[in-house]
Formats: C-alpha cells, sequence, structure tokens
C-alpha cells in the first residue's frame, strides 16, 4: 500500500507487542503494517493509529487547580472525576516543579520521594521513562525506590532460597527454547495454560514472534500438553492439549497430590531426591500426611480441586513414564500463597528426577511471555547509567497502598521487619498504578496522603487524573531510539515517525530542565543532547562487547535500521551443570542443593509461608465460606486485546468492548442461572466494590469462573459504581502473596454479577479533565 501511495511514508518500529511499520501521511500515523519476516504479527499493533493522535493525550503542561490554589499537601480531592487542571507555560511549571523537589528533600530527606514508578512504559532503550526518571532523582540526591514485580514476585523472592540466585536468575531468563522442548518433551503439564495472546508481548519488544509457532512446531512434532486451567483457550487449539479444568487457586493440592502418588507408588526418584536435594523426607512426610493426619492423596485433593482423583492419579503415572515438562505460569503466583504451587512444582519436579535433563524438569513462565524459551540472551545493551541512589529505603512493589497510609509501621518482608517510610512526594513515569494495583478505591485513599503527586505520561489515565502536576510526554514514535527484547539478538532502530503531539516534551528534556533548576544539570546531562546519548550509549556498548570489529558503528547502525547483537543460545535444560556435576556446580543455597525444606524460610516463623511447600486455603477460591456470598470466582488476567491498559481507546481494543464496557466471560449455565444474555451490562461486584461490564457467554470457560481481564481504564465517574467501564482491580484485595514474598494477588477474586438495572451511565474514562488557560 505505502508504495502505490508516495504520500504515505513507511517507518519501521518496536513496541512491547513485536517489531511492525506505522504508516505516515501528513505527520499522521495513519495505519500499521506487520513486519512480513514476522512469522505470527500480534493484532494489538491495531490499537496504534488512534491512541497516537487520541482526545486523551496529555497536550499541555497542567496543574491540578486546587494544587495551585491550596499548595502542597494532603488533598482526599485527587483524583475526583470532576476536577480541574490549569494550563501553564513549560517554564513556569518547571519552576514550580523544582521548587517543590527541593523543598520536599529540604524539609523530609530524600527518602521522602517515592519514584519507584512501576510500569512497562514504552520500549526503547534511552527514552526508558523509568530509567530516565531514576537518573533525574539519583542526580538530585536519591528516592525511595521499590523492588519486585506485579509480574512474579513470588518468584523474584522465593526462588532464590530454592534454586540459589542463579539458579533464579536461570529459571526465569534461560529456560530451555521451544526448540529442546520439541526434540526433547514428551509431555508439558502447564498450570494456567500457553497463552498465545500473553505470548505476543515481551519487554522491549522482540524482531519476531518465535513463541507460538515455537509451541505450534513442539506440538507437531508429538509434544503432548495437559493444560491445568479454568480457561480452556488458554491453550490454543491446535496444541491438541488434554484440558483439565481445576478450580484455580487449588493448585498447590493438585501438586501435592500428584507427588502423594508418586510416594506411595514407589515411582518417585529417590536416587535424584537424595544426590540433588535437601528435605525431601520432611516433604514426604507431610505428603502422606504423617505429619498433620491428612494424607495428600488425590481423593483428598479432588473435591478441592474438582477434578477426579482417577485423573489426578492417571497423571503422575504419566508424567512419570517419559521426559515431563512442570511449567507453573506466572499467573499462578499472582494469588495469595503464591509461594506455594511454586515450591510444590520445583518439589514435583525433583520427584520425576528430571532437573536438569533436556527438555525436563521445571520452568515457570512458557505461555506467560513471549521471550520466554526464545532461546538467546545478548552479552549486553546499550543502556543508560542511571546512577547512584544515595537512599537506602525501598519497598517491595505492590506494597505501595499499605506504604502511603500507613507510614512508620512494621511490615514482614523475606525475613526482615521493616518499617514504611514516610512520603511527601509521588513521582510516576511509564507506569499506571490506577492500573495495575488492586483495590483502587483503597488506592485512592493512598494517593490522597502525600503532599504532591507529578506524573509523566502520554495520555490522560486515571494515574494522570491522579496528579498534581502532569507532564505531557512524547511517545516512542516521537523520538528517535533503539529497542531490543529479552530472548533474541537484534537492536533494531526506532526513528521519529511523527512531530512531538502538542506541547509534548522528551522526558529527558524536561528532568534535563529540572535537574538544571535543582543544581544538578551537568550530573544529569553531562553536556549531552539526546542524540549525543543515542550514539554515546550505543558506542560505549560497541566498546563493552569487546567485538567491536564484529558490530557497526553507530552510522552504520542507523542507516541500516539494525544489527546483530551479540549473544549466547540457551542449554537445552535447566540446571544442566548442578546435576551433571553437583560438586562441581553446587547452586548457591545453603545447602548446595535443591532446598524441598528451607530451614532459612523456616527460621522466618512465618505461617503464611513456612519450610516447606504446603497447602494453605485462602478462602478466596470456589466452595468456601466466603463463596455463599461471592459465588463467582474471577479470573482477571491479561487482556489479549492490548497490553495492560495501553492504548485501551485504540480500535482493537475497543473492537472487543461490549456496550462500551470492558467484556466479562461467563459459562452459559452461570449466565442463564443469572438470566443474563450476550451484550447485557452486568454489575460485578464484591464487599470492595463494584465494576460495570458487558456480557459475552463462553463454553471455553468452567462453570463457576468469570473472566474480567484487566486494563479497562479506571472510570469512577458515575455514581453507586466503583468503575462504569470494567477495571477488576475495584474487586481484587490489597494483600501481599505472603510475608515472604509480599507480591500481588491480583489473579483471582470472589464476585457476584448481576443484571445492571436503571439508567446506563456512559463511560467517561476516554474524555480527558477540564483544563483551562494554555
Ligand atoms: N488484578 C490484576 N492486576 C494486575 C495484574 C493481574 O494479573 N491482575 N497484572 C499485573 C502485571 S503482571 C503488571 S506487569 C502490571 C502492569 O501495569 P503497568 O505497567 O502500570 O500498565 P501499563 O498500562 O503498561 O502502564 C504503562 C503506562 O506507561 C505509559 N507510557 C507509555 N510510554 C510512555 C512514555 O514514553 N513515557 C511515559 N511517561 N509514559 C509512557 C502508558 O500510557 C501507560 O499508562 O499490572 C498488574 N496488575
Ligand atoms: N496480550 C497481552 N499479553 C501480555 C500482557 C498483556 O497485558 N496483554 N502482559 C504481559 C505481562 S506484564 C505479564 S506479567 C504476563 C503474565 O502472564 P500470565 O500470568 O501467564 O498471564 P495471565 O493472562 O494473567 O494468566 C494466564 C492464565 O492463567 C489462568 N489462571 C488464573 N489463575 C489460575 C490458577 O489459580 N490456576 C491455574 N492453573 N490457572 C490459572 C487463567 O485462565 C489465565 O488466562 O503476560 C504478558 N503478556
Ligand atoms: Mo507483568
Amino acid at each position: 500500500m505505502a508504495q502505490q501511495n508516495p504520500e504515505i511514508a513507511e517507518y519501521p518500529t518496536s513496541s512491547h507487542w513485536g517489531t511492525y511499520s506505522v504508516l505516515v501521511a501528513g505527520g499522521t500515523v495513519v495505519g500499521v503494517r506487520p513486519d512480513p519476516a514476522d512469522p505470527a504479527p500480534s493484532p494489538i499493533i491495531g490499537n496504534v493509529p488512534d491512541a497516537q493522535h487520541h482526545a486523551t493525550r496529555v497536550d499541555r503542561p497542567v496543574v491540578r487547580r486546587r494544587w495551585l490554589q491550596n499548595g502542597p499537601g494532603p488533598d482526599d480531592h485527587r483524583g475526583h472525576p470532576d476536577d480541574e487542571y490549569v494550563a501553564l507555560e513549560w517554564d513556569d511549571l518547571l519552576d514550580r516543579l523544582a521548587g517543590e523537589f527541593d523543598r520536599v528533600r529540604r524539609a523530609h530527606g530524600n527518602q521522602a520521594i517515592y519514584g519507584g514508578s512501576y510500569g512497562w512504559a514504552s520500549a526503547g532503550r534511552f527514552h526508558h521513562a523509568q530509567s530516565q526518571l531514576h537518573r533525574f532523582l539519583n542526580s538530585i540526591g536519591g528516592y525511595t525506590r521499590s523492588r519486585t514485580t506485579y509480574s512474579h514476585a513470588a518468584i523474584e523472592v522465593l526462588i532464590p532460597h530454592l534454586l540459589g540466585a542463579q539458579g533464579a536468575y536461570d529459571l526465569l531468563r534461560r529456560p530451555p527454547t521451544w526448540q529442546a522442548i520439541a526434540e526433547h518433551t514428551d509431555l508439558l503439564v502447564t498450570f494456567g495454560g500457553l497463552r498465545t495472546s500473553n505470548a505476543w508481548n515481551a519487554s522491549g519488544g522482540r524482531a519476531a514472534n518465535t513463541a507460538v509457532p515455537g509451541m505450534r512446531a513442539a506440538a507437531a512434532r508429538g509434544l503432548r500438553t495437559v493444560s491445568i486451567s479454568p480457561l480452556r483457550d488458554d491453550t490454543s487449539g491446535d496444541m491438541g492439549a488434554r484440558w483439565l479444568p481445576a478450580a484455580p487457586g487449588t493448585d498447590t493440592a493438585i501438586l501435592l497430590a500428584l507427588m502423594h502418588v508418586l510416594f506411595t507408588e514407589d515411582r518417585a526418584d529417590t536416587a535424584f531426591l537424595d544426590r540433588y536435594t535437601v528435605g525431601a523426607g520432611t516433604l514426604r512426610r507431610y505428603v502422606l500426611g504423617e505429619a498433620d493426619g491428612t494424607p495428600k492423596s488425590p481423593e483428598w485433593a479432588a473435591p478441592i480441586c474438582e477434578l477426579p482423583a482417577a485423573e489426578l492419579r492417571a497423571l503422575a503415572r504419566r508424567m512419570a513414564e517419559g521426559r515431563t515438562l512442570v511449567n507453573v505460569g506466572w499467573s499462578v503466583q499472582r494469588a495469595r500463597y503464591g509461594e506455594q504451587p511454586l515450591w510444590a512444582g520445583i518439589a514435583l519436579a525433583a520427584c520425576l528426577g528430571q532437573i536438569g535433563l533436556p527438555g525436563g524438569g521445571f520452568a515457570a513462565g512458557y505461555g506467560s511471555i513471549g521471550s520466554y524459551g526464545g532461546g538467546a540472551t545478548p552479552l549486553g545493551l546499550p543502556t543508560l547509567p542511571q546512577g547512584a541512589n544515595p537512599v537506602a529505603e525501598y519497598i517491595p512493589v505492590a506494597r505501595v497502598a499499605d506504604m502511603l497510609l500507613h507510614p512508620g509501621e512494621p511490615y514482614d518482608y523475606n525475613g526482615e521487619t521493616r518499617r514504611y517510610p514516610d512520603i511527601r512526594l509521588v513521582a510516576w513515569s511509564g507506569g499506571n498504578p490506577f492500573h495495575h494495583h488492586q483495590d483502587l478505591a483503597r488506592l485512592r485513599r493512598a494517593f490522597a496522603r502525600p503532599d504532591t503527586v507529578v506524573v509523566a505520561e502520554t495520555h490522560w489515565t486515571a494515574t494522570a487524573r491522579h496528579a498534581d502536576i502532569v507532564l505531557p510526554s512524547t511517545t516512542s514514535l516521537e523520538r528517535d531510539d533503539m529497542a531490543a527484547g529479552q530472548g533474541d539478538l537484534r537492536l533494531r532502530v526506532m526513528r521519529r515517525a511523527v512531530p512531538p503531539h502538542g506541547r509534548a516534551r522528551d522526558e529527558y528534556d524536561v528532568y534535563a530542565a529540572l535537574a538544571e533548576r535543582l543544581g544538578a544539570g551537568a550530573a544529569f546531562t553531562e553536556g549531552r543532547t539526546s542524540a549525543d546519548w543515542l550514539r554515546h550509549i550505543y558506542e560505549d556498548w560497541r566498546g563493552r562487547t569487546g567485538r567491536s570489529g564484529d558490530v557497526p558503528a553507530f552510522d552504520a547502525f542507523w542507516a541500516d535500521g539494525g544489527t546483530a547483537l551479540p549473544g549466547r543460545t540457551e542449554p537445552v535444560a535447566l540446571l544442566g551443570d548442578f546435576r551433571a556435576d553437583p560438586a562441581a556446580h553446587p547452586l548457591g543455597t545453603p545447602s548446595g542443593r535443591i532446598e524441598l525444606f528451607s530451614a532459612t524460610i523456616a527460621g522466618f516463623g512465618y505461617a503464611d509461608c513456612p519450610g516447606h511447600p504446603v497447602w494453605l486455603d485462602s478462602g478466596e477460591r470456589l466452595g468456601t465460606e466466603r463463596a455463599r456470598t461471592w459465588p463467582l470466582l474471577l479470573l482477571a488476567n491479561q487482556p489479549s486485546g492490548r497490553l495492560h491498559s495501553q492504548q485501551d481507546m485504540g480500535a482493537h481494543s475497543r473492537g472487543q468492548k461490549v456496550a462500551g464496557r470492558a467484556p466479562v466471560r461467563l459459562h452459559p449455565d452461570d449466565a442463564a442461572a443469572r438470566g443474563l444474555a450476550d451484550g447485557d451490562v452486568v454489575r460485578v461486584s464484591n464487599d470492595r466494590g463494584s465494576c460495570l461490564a458487558g456480557v459475552v457467554t463462553s463454553d471455553e470457560l468452567r462453570r463457576g469462573v468469570v473472566q474480567l481481564s484487566t486494563g479497562a481504564w479506571f472510570d469512577p465517574s458515575a455514581p453507586g459504581v466503583t468503575c462504569a467501564h470494567g477495571n477488576p482491580n475495584v474487586l481484587t484485595a490489597d494483600i501481599g502473596t505472603s510475608s515472604l514474598g509480599q507480591g500481588t494477588t491480583g489473579q483471582l477474586v470472589l464476585v457476584e454479577v448481576e443484571r445492571h438495572t436503571g439508567a446506563l451511565p456512559p463511560v467517561r474514562a476516554f474524555t480527558p479533565p477540564r483544563i483551562t488557560g494554555g
């Protein structure tokens, strides 16, 4: 198309959802074109043209009127849908903002600035929003940061205790490739499925989507898959998977029952357990019920997980018969006691004796992200140095509302008793906590507490609408940059395709101007423009790889549109060295072995994460006391039509909405029991809040489960409902996985669904706030 119309220019670009081209005419993005070299391009690119020029773009620097009038301070009105903003000149706004940073650091110290700023932002090595913010905050004396992720905090904190730090890194970053699975694996048992829509995405984007073709090729070569998941379509039909529609939140019971079969039928690999693990005896006694009088048999697990005992028994036998890989998807640990299914999954794989063998053992991430099993790791990447943070204070990332609501109060985390800092200024760039955090009504109370909230955003998200100062940011299509993701070996040029929207600025220039006002201009910029920095970080990396001869100089790279990255391909087994010679390659654990019992964790004395994997009942599942009041279990999984909340106003995402609301999927029987049909608007509620959503019935779900994916822009504008648009985080609980990991538990929540009655409130999420002046 582009070649036929000389007016249309084509710009290759990269995003977390892939590498493709935008088509530009007269300074406007008019279309997208998949990369012909991508074997499985993502339909999410269809959101880009609308989102780029949408009315929700932040087009001017603004200050909230109440903050301008009253000055900094706690304000319950922050985030009110009728709040007004005042447009200022950039210089005026930057003077005020610099003054506020200075006031807070002088009066309260730099630890009173929260700059964790969690979020996915955009692809691009230099203009990465958090890197820019962190470098700026470090240059002015530091900030309170965050640790771990919403994605997989339980993995990040637990696994180093079980496999050592390197083992944990390898589990997340260097698992066997899909090709190794195709060659070696007989049976893949995956908890949480293999969602193809999830595999479209990877941090930094990928040169091409290889995960979806990879899983299909493995199936074509004979890989058998068992998908344990509440959704049949969590695994693509062409995988030919056996679907076990377990009740969500019960995976640990299933894993224990599978081990029970291995132990009682003498199928556990005791030689492996003796040589490579510690604590197998303790775990065995627990599984057999010698410790507490309850054998964790398939008959015990069946009423909990709602799968037949015979099915579990047959599965355990089958797993012991060939090369088996156990995959626990990230969703499974994004729930209360999320550490347990991970630990139990490793224990099961250890009982099978296949850890360290090609295509066997344990994994955590196939089907969660496109880079998992991608097969390659660059030796290094061009990176903007963030400088050093003189402030030691941090929080586990998902405890942000607790921090703001409970300054000075103690909490447990990974063996420490810590205290929350007293935060006065919150700075966020490239993240949307009013998308990602749980119990949004509570988060709103938390955001009322600081003196000042400053948000840099491309769009008027709910987070921007909770800010006192909003800095309009350019999008990645408005700046020159370069991209590389995890799992493949190509660095791609991202050339500016369109001019900045309105008065939006690159964050680099904004922070440079702020740093200048705060006496740190030279420290932040080192005398470079952003164009200088691009060249500098590229050439610096080129020198560091030690193979500069193979990598083109910057100008050639830029002219070519990209370059291959020196890197290594991944081994076909996880912990293969350890298995081959455990004395020469001990794990970085206290015992040097896989810790099925951890004396360290037992020593923490946590009832919510004891010294070996156990079944703990969160109550947030079907068949519990709480389910009598809230009988449906809601899955707040990843949206297939976008990345999180990004570009929710784009055509592809909009096309999935029902009556303008987020689609909620129900089993036809659950819908019929409530008199609901496709297209109805319903109220999804529990004791924390409520939201409206549009009904889609489907027998791809098991009964009792409803699916309301994350990412509908939070819309608190309608009376009587917490969100008029369908954001599931108005329902989820703001409680950590456990005292150990303190990860998010947003995946599962009990609710009721009923027909919405009365007048239907409009969705106002995509109507920007009132702005005066400018
Ligand atoms: N209930 C529930 N909640 C969840 C989850 C769940 O499973 N269930 N999943 C969780 C997970 S795994 C994650 S990772 C989080 C994701 O949560 P987030 O990463 O916070 O979600 P995004 O929508 O990607 O937010 C990125 C924001 O950056 C903005 N942005 C893009 N480019 C730029 C830029 O160049 N500059 C600036 N300043 N801004 C930019 C976008 O407009 C967007 O608002 O959500 C979590 N929340
Ligand atoms: N299209 C798209 N892709 C994405 C993202 C996105 O926003 N959009 N986000 C990316 C990010 S940041 C992350 S961290 C990953 C997350 O990757 P995952 O955590 O793997 O993704 P989810 O879609 O949340 O969950 C996958 C499936 O797990 C199932 N499930 C939920 N609870 C349970 C349970 O208790 N037991 C079992 N057995 N299954 C359960 C659900 O049916 C759900 O569809 O996805 C990435 N990929
Ligand atoms: Mo994530």
